[in-house]
């Protein structure tokens, strides 16, 4: 890897505009082994929490985020935003063999919603959320894949509950279990979620969790799971009908026709690293498929009340598709059995508790 090989003949710069959050002056300049690019945020809301992350593009392909980019000055990454940020990119520890590409960099903010209230901070930093109970209907949107086993829409009424956040990091599996698991996939990356789990070594750390902190805390029903990945939207993501490489870590090149194909990452990512939806929930849309406590079966007719699933059955189900599955699988009905007692790559979880 040399810095001479990197040139940026031309060197072209977008602002992106997201929530109401503006991005204006975006410059950027190598100095040596890195990229250093500066930005001002206009109009940020006083008091309000923003994410804000460097994106770029090489030869005018889909944008991807510079993983090890960091702010040097003014506000970066979950903090209250300053005027003025300036973010250092080294650019050789990602990418080598650069050449007279055209680099395009973005600078991202994403507002951060508060946690609702009665949320709160659980021990080993699990933020949970409080869901107030509601009727929703399950079951695929206008516009979705309508497969037999994600039908008959019905109608589902839920009491409140809490869900956690994001999915369960691998940090937080270790302190809670005292170990990695011990067929961890992606391993060391502390904070991207726990990731080829049974469902038998789930059980183990919800019992454990639960014994270091008085609670009881459990998977969520399926039921609970779409509700919250929903967040009061009936399209087939909690995005509208397409899913972005912006919006979430899945196959972007399995994508619905009419929806933009983009880059895939290939590998699960920090939890966060992408739009929560309006809830407050992140990744419910890809990185690792979640356990749900439910067996898996073909849906029954009619309205219901906290279903709990069926009684028996061979797969537990697994919920939200991930890095390496296509829009289809990554939908907010889309649901598939699993063998419980088989380490999936790919499936993770999150954590519910009852009030
Ligand atoms: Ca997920």
């Amino acid at each position: 890897m040399k810095a001479a090989g990197i040139l940026f003949p031309l060197l072209l710069l977008v602002c992106l505009k997201l929530q109401a959050q503006q991005i204006s002056d975006v410059t950027a300049v190598q100095q040596g082994n890195e990229i250093m690019v500066s930005a001002r945020m206009l109009n940020a809301e006083k008091n309000a929490v923003y994410s804000v992350e460097l994106w770029y593009s090489i030869n005018q392909a889909a944008f991807r985020p510079c993983k090890t980019a960091r702010c040097v000055s003014g506000d970066c990454s979950k903090i209250r935003p300053a005027d003025d940020l300036r973010i250092v990119w080294p650019v050789l520890e990602e990418l080598s063999g650069l050449a007279a590409e055209s680099l395009q960099f973005e600078v991202r903010a994403v507002r951060v919603p508060e946690l609702k209230s009665g949320s709160f901070t659980e021990k080993f930093g699990i933020d949970m959320i409080y869901v107030p109970g509601g009727t929703f209907v399950m079951g695929p949107g206008k516009g979705e894949s309508r497969f037999e086993e994600y039908y008959p829409n019905r109608e589902v009424t839920l009491s409140a509950y809490y869900m956690s956040k994001t999915e369960i990091t691998q940090k937080q599996w270790r302190d809670v279990m005292g170990s990695d698991p011990p067929e961890l996939s992606h391993k060391g990356c502390d904070q991207c979620p726990v990731e080829g789990v049974s469902w038998p070594d789930v059980q183990d750390f919800l019992k454990k969790l639960s014994a270091l902190t008085g609670k009881t805390y459990t998977l969520p029903t399926e039921a609970q799971w779409e509700y919250a990945c929903r967040a009061g939207t009936s399209t087939r993501f909690n995005t509208g009908d397409c899913l972005s490489d912006a919006q979430a870590n899945y196959n972007c090149d399995a994508a619905f026709e009419n929806c933009p194909a983009g880059r895939s990452r290939w590998e699960s990512s920090p939890v966060g690293s992408y739009p929560p939806n309006a809830w407050g929930f992140y990744d419910m849309h890809g990185n690792v498929i979640e356990w749900c406590s439910d067996w898996f079966e073909y849906y029954r007719q009619g309205a219901q009340t906290d279903p709990p699933g069926p009684e028996s059955g061979q797969g537990r189900v697994g919920r939200g598709g991930s890095w390496g599955f296509g829009q289809d699988e990554c939908q907010s009905a889309w649901r598939n059995g699993f063998i419980p007692t088989k380490r999936h790559e790919c499936l993770g979880f999150r954590i519910v508790l009852k009030p």
